[in-house]
């Protein structure tokens, strides 16, 4: 079955308990499983400052879903945890963002992956770090040389 991971970001309502029930719910998608989850993170916001930190994870999935079809599925989870999209950058209920898919590259209207943002942002690549620590990654090589190169500024583990 194909490996997909999935990044989760929160930072309205109760950012934690959004990304645990939002876990619960990737491993309820049909023909899919939850395989691996990584701890929660805290990280300063990326974008505009003026708004809350957010709750970060990453999860490993299991899934018979083509790449499209995960997609609207994570957009359907998105939307029945009332994601409400402000501003570019701006605050959210629920982020899931498709950011592996096998060794695909996919380069569609819809859906890039390897994800484009994976480089620069530590709250993707550290807990994408615990559960795949040897993952090499289509197009950008082995994670941990991306992650020699992202400082973990202000990430920080924050369990329970
Ligand atoms: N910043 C952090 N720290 N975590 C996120 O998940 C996140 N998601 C986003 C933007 C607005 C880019 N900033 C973020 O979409």
């Amino acid at each position: 079955m194909p490996r997909a991971y999935i990044g989760l970001g929160s930072n309205l309502g109760d950012p934690r308990r959004q990304v645990r029930e939002a876990l619960k719910a990737l491993d309820e998608l049909p023909h899919t499983s939850l395989e691996r989850a990584s701890s929660l993170y805290c990280s300063a916001p990326m974008g505009p400052q003026d708004q809350l930190d957010y709750i970060n994870a990453v999860a490993a999935l299991r899934t018979d879903l083509e790449p499209l079809a995960l997609l609207d599925a994570l957009q359907a989870v998105e939307n029945t945890f009332g994601r409400v999209r402000t501003r570019r950058w701006g605050e959210r209920t629920l982020d899931l963002d498709l950011l592996l898919y096998d060794d695909a590259v996919i380069r569609h209207e819809r859906l890039t992956v390897p994800h484009y943002g994976m480089p620069e942002r530590a709250f993707v690549l550290y807990p994408l770090a615990e559960i795949a620590a040897d993952l090499v990654i289509p197009g950008l090589g082995p994670l941990q040389d991306l992650l020699a190169k992202c400082p973990a500024d202000g990430l920080e583990r924050c369990q329970a």
